[in-house]
This record gives C-alpha cells, sequence and structure tokens, in this order.
C-alpha cells in the first residue's frame, strides 16, 4: 500500500487523508456535547419552558450570546425555568462542576418591583427526584457565586440595571430521598448509579413583589474544567488550546463571548489557586490521560473500518492502474 501510494502522481495520500477524515467524522462514536445548553436565539426558547411563569426568546436584552435571551415573566408562580431534557448532554452534565448563566435586570422591565431574585434552583428528573437549594447560602462548601453580588444577596436585583454571571457547584446538590438507595452522598453520584433514568433538568427559581416583572437570562453552560475548546468535553485538543490561552489570556477570554474571570477559573484552575496559569497544565494533563483513550494515540473506532476498506478501495484500485498503465 505504501508502495501504491508513494508512485502515484495523484495525490493519493491527500485522499486518503480525506477518507480518514471523512470516516471519523461520519463514524465518530460519540458526538460531543455543547456546553452551551441555552442561546435563545431567533425566537426559539431551546426547548425550555417555564413551570409557572411566562418564557419568551427576546431579542436586544440581556444578550450575552448571539443576539436574544430568554426573558421570563411573573404570572405570580415561583420556578420561572426548567431547562430542555439534559439527558443528551448527561457525560457534559456529569463531568460539569458548574452551571453558568447570564442573569440580567432591568428596572424599566421589572414593573416597579422593590425586589427580585433567582436564588432557588433544583435537579428534577424522571425517576421522581426533586433536589432543591439555594445560591450561595446553601450547603456548605458549595462554591456557589454571583459575579455582581456577594453570597448574602448572590441572584438579587439590588436596585442597580446590569448583567452579573452566576456560577451554581453542580457537586452540591444532594443525593434525593427517597429515591437514592445506594448510598450515594450527592445528585451526581445518584444519576451515574441509574443509567435508565431517560430525562432530567434543571429548574430556576424567579421571585419579585411585582406581577409582570422581567428579567432575562443567556448564555447556559455547563463549565467542565479542562475543556478550553468549549465543546463540552475534554480531550486531546483541549491541550494546545490551553496552551494558546496561556499565552495570552485576555486574548482567549475575548475570542470566547468575553469569558468572564470566574469561568476562565473553572475551565482552567486545577491546583484551585484561583488562578489559571503554567501551574494548571499538568492538571490537564493528567484530567487527558485518564480520560478514556486518552492516553494515547485515539484509535480508528472498530465501526469504522469497514467505512475506510470500502472507501479506501476504489482508490487504491485507481492508484494500481496509474501505475501500471
Ligand atoms: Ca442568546
Ligand atoms: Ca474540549
Amino acid at each position: 500500500m505504501r508502495e501504491y501510494i508513494r508512485k502515484s502522481s495523484l495525490g493519493i495520500p491527500a485522499v486518503l487523508t480525506l477518507l480518514l477524515v471523512a470516516a471519523a467524522t461520519v463514524c465518530s462514536p460519540a458526538a460531543s456535547a455543547d456546553v452551551v445548553i441555552g442561546n435563545f436565539e431567533d425566537g426559539s426558547t431551546d426547548g425550555w419552558i417555564s413551570p409557572q411563569e411566562s418564557v419568551a426568546s427576546v431579542a436586544g436584552k440581556g444578550n450575552t450570546l448571539g443576539g436574544s435571551s430568554a426573558g421570563v415573566t411573573l404570572l405570580g408562580g415561583f420556578w420561572g425555568l426548567q431547562t430542555v431534557n439534559l439527558n443528551p448532554n448527561r457525560d457534559a452534565f456529569l463531568k460539569a462542576n458548574f452551571l453558568s448563566f447570564d442573569l440580567t435586570f432591568i428596572q424599566a422591565d421589572l414593573q416597579g418591583a422593590n425586589f427580585a431574585q433567582t436564588k432557588e434552583f433544583a435537579l428534577h428528573d424522571s425517576s421522581g427526584s426533586f433536589v432543591q437549594r439555594q445560591i450561595a447560602t446553601g450547603p456548605a462548601g458549595a462554591k456557589d457565586s454571583d459575579s455582581l453580588m456577594p453570597p448574602a444577596t448572590a441572584g438579587q436585583w439590588q436596585g442597580t440595571d446590569g448583567t452579573r454571571t452566576l456560577k451554581i457547584d453542580l457537586n452540591s446538590f444532594a443525593a434525593p430521598t427517597p429515591q437514592a438507595t445506594g448510598g450515594e452522598t450527592s445528585y451526581k453520584q445518584y444519576l451515574r448509579n441509574h443509567p435508565e433514568i431517560a430525562s432530567f433538568d434543571i429548574w430556576m427559581s424567579f421571585q419579585s413583589d411585582s406581577l409582570l416583572a422581567t428579567y432575562y437570562i443567556d448564555n447556559v453552560k455547563l463549565l467542565i474544567p479542562g475543556d478550553f475548546t468549549q465543546n463540552g468535553t475534554v480531550d486531546k485538543d483541549d491541550i494546545p488550546a490551553m496552551l494558546a490561552a496561556l499565552a495570552d489570556l485576555s486574548a482567549y477570554k475575548a475570542s470566547h463571548n468575553n469569558m468572564s474571570d470566574a469561568t476562565l477559573t473553572s475551565v482552567g484552575d486545577f491546583n484551585s489557586d484561583g488562578l489559571v496559569t503554567n501551574l494548571d497544565i499538568q492538571g490537564l494533563l493528567d484530567s487527558v490521560a485518564s480520560s478514556p483513550g486518552g492516553g494515547s494515540i485515539a484509535p480508528v473506532p472498530e465501526p469504522a473500518s469497514w467505512f475506510i476498506a470500502a472507501l479506501a478501495l476504489p482508490a487504491l484500485a485507481l492508484a494500481r492502474r496509474r501505475q501500471s498503465g
């Protein structure tokens, strides 16, 4: 085979490369999940619903990713937003340390409210689980944050218009009762132990003293440590992405939708010193090496073999004809 490739004048190696790329693309065993689970563009709520209030895609307000956000309008209930079923993103959810989103309060749209807040979050699934907790002042050790407010007032509007990034520590949701009977202590352990759960989602509260008050949410992400490419998985591609980021953190943040420092830390601070530096490179290398197939050059997935063979045969036959002709 090498002989044919070397002697061919038809650029056969390039053809084979293309075939391999095509095969890897077509036969990739698992499409990587997108780290963004809520963008709300072009009139779409991305399958998100409001259990008790009203939600719509709103152009031009609170949009920190693209041109629209999710506008949630209070109708007198408590739960403002329910994500789409996250089961297609189960792997990303289990690897993620945080749910992150940008929250915007605009006084004129709060309809004269004296207070408005999103403070309660819940994990809910098709097994009947419902695990609820409060941001920042909830369970001890939860690493929640609000980029605009201290923990005591996290998620609260305090009279100033603006956008803040909220981060909810996904490792600090307890295992559900009475559903968890396998000794699980966290919700993520419970979900990991129950692959039969076909549907799970996250609920977010919205409270205000003013009916029809509206607030805005956008750029909802699952933050996975080491995911420098921001594609929802951690693999070898994240290593050069991290090295490039370390060479110019400002440029990296700018090229990722003006990523906040809090988000950058969630992605890249492996040694927990609150910074992203060269000292964190080893943490990513360890993470990639310990992931399936991460410690060596990834083999072509088994199901792709027939595909490559089927596609390569005509090319080789062509090379053979040329050589003999
Ligand atoms: Ca958006
Ligand atoms: Ca990645």
